[in-house]
């Protein structure tokens, strides 16, 4: 671990011994936004009870960046909000907002206050880990023309951050290092040797990549057969053998909309996939029959149906949605996905229906399209609600890994073999990005396949990216 390089004026220690007091830096057993444990925790939004202590943390922030060039200041939301404002008030240096997503009415503006194209602003934040949190408000700023070429932060966690900011061209200035706080804190008495070598070596071995803008943490990487031996839910533990057994993580998504071009897709591509995903309302002649030879295609080809109906309403609606009306999907579907937005009124109605008929509910945690809602405390409010609802939610729609559970399933929609945008928003990751670097499990290929001069060419090309993507991942966890 790097060692602090500037000493450190005199009242820095008695900050962080304050920090300890206040609960703002805590050790112990952790679980993290991405799922994994860390035996470190920050939490520095108690400060805004300890006015006294904001402001010494505020002035420190100062005394760091004295020499940068700016001409206002932006805190990161919403910790380091409260810190910008003290710094701003007192040394008299204009203040930007930046709101976490623009207003849907008025001004429909992304950063308040009084700017000018060209003006410098410096980035204000309480913890830097992966830099992501910077560069997000970076971006932010960019956009209306504002450049950044400084942040300044309380601590910087040694994981990766400031190499990844200065990668972006944006230079780091810390008032403490995750090693700095482990040395004040072991001087003081406050921490034993076996805490520290614990942070330190959990430190050094969870860095990020600086070249990623998502978490690389890398929990444990299982192949399939042994993925599903932990599983307890039976649609996961199919579907994972499924992909063992096939070599597949491929889902096509079946989006055509007559009966006969479904299932002569499907039954063409069949043999490649471990999924076939059906919007079954865009069909125009729908009947009981059309399903019915979809199931049978299901057997013979080895593969699951998943019905992205993306139920999003009271639970008792859904009940009926799902358990009943033209469609039935109860009734054909083994996979459905709902959006978190009702509640969890909306698993509970789901599952009244779907559990005994052995079918799994993915949660819509993220998405694909350009400016969706889909982020931040949603996402993690949507893994929670999954994890309170284990026995039927199996998984997720999402962009990214969200948590270390083996017993979770990650599909990621958006994906050709060129990383790309259409007309609508749908914005395209290649299976190698997918699935090495960002570590889901399943790529739901919809045009990338139905639109090719040859749907059975294209579904080999990507069942083989896939699954070669699947295996540089297992790869590159065993060699680490
Ligand atoms: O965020 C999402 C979630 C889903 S389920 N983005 C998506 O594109 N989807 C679905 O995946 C979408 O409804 C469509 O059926 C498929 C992607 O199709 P493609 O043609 O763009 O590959």
């Amino acid at each position: 671990m790097a060692a602090s390089s500037e000493v450190m004026p005199a009242s820095s220690e008695s900050i962080v011994l304050r920090l300890f007091e206040v609960d703002a830096v805590k050790f112990g057993d952790f679980t993290l936004k991405s799922g994994i444990t860390s035996p470190v925790y920050f939490d520095l939004r108690v400060m805004i009870s300890f006015p006294q202590l904001m402001t010494d943390v505020a002035n420190l922030l100062w005394d760091k960046i004295s020499a940068s060039k700016f001409i206002s200041l932006c805190g990161v939301p919403y910790t380091a909000l409260p810190i910008a404002t003290l710094m701003s008030a007192s040394h008299n240096i204009p203040m930007l907002i930046r709101r976490k997503e623009a207003k849907g009415y008025g001004t429909k503006k992304l950063i308040e206050g009084i700017f000018r194209t060209g003006d410098v602003c410096l980035i204000v934040e309480d913890v830097v880990s992966s830099g992501s949190s910077v560069l997000d408000t970076a971006e932010a700023l960019k956009s209306v023309g504002v450049l950044v070429t400084d942040a300044v932060v309380l601590l910087d966690r040694e994981q990766g951050g400031r190499q990844k900011l200065q990668q972006e061209g944006i230079t780091l200035h810390s008032v403490f290092t995750m090693t700095d706080i482990l040395t004040i804190l072991k001087g003081a008495g406050k921490l034993d040797s076996q805490t520290v070598d614990k942070v330190a070596c959990y430190i050094e071995h969870n860095r990020f990549q600086p070249d990623q803008t998502v978490c690389s943490l890398k929990p444990k990487v299982y192949d399939y057969e042994e993925r599903a031996k932990l599983c307890t839910n039976s649609v996961t533990r199919r579907l994972l053998e499924i992909m063992g057994e096939k070599r597949s993580n491929l889902a096509l998504s079946a989006d055509v909309t007559t009966s006969q071009e479904l299932l002569q897709l499907v039954d063409k591509v069949g043999p490649h996939v471990c999924i076939v995903k059906t919007h079954i309302d865009i069909l125009e002649d729908f009947t009981q029959e059309t399903v019915t030879k979809l199931s049978q295609l299901a057997a013979r080809h080895n593969f699951l149906i998943f019905e992205d109906r993306k139920f999003a309403d009271i639970g008792n609606t859904v009940l009926h949605q799902f358990g009943g009306g033209m469609y039935n999907i109860s009734s054909w579907a083994h996979i459905i996905n709902a959006h978190g937005v009702p509640g969890p009124g909306v698993v509970h109605g789901l599952r009244e229906v779907g559990a005994s008929k052995g079918c799994g509910c993915l949660l819509i945690a993220e998405m694909s399209s350009a400016g969706n809602l889909a982020t931040g405390d949603y996402t993690t409010a949507t893994v929670s609600m999954a994890e309170a609802n284990k026995d039927f939610v199996i998984g997720f729609i999402s962009v990214n890994n969200l948590t270390s559970d083996p017993t979770f399933i990650h599909m990621t929609p958006g994906v050709q073999l060129t990383a790309g945008q259409d007309s609508l928003g749908q914005q395209y990751l290649t299976p190698s990005e997918v699935i090495t670097n960002r570590g889901s499990d399943i790529i739901i290929v919809g045009r990338g396949i139905y639109e090719a001069k040859d749907p059975v060419e294209a579904a080999k090309q990507f069942q083989l990216a896939g699954y070669d993507a699947f295996v540089a991942r297992l790869t590159e966890f065993m060699t680490s």
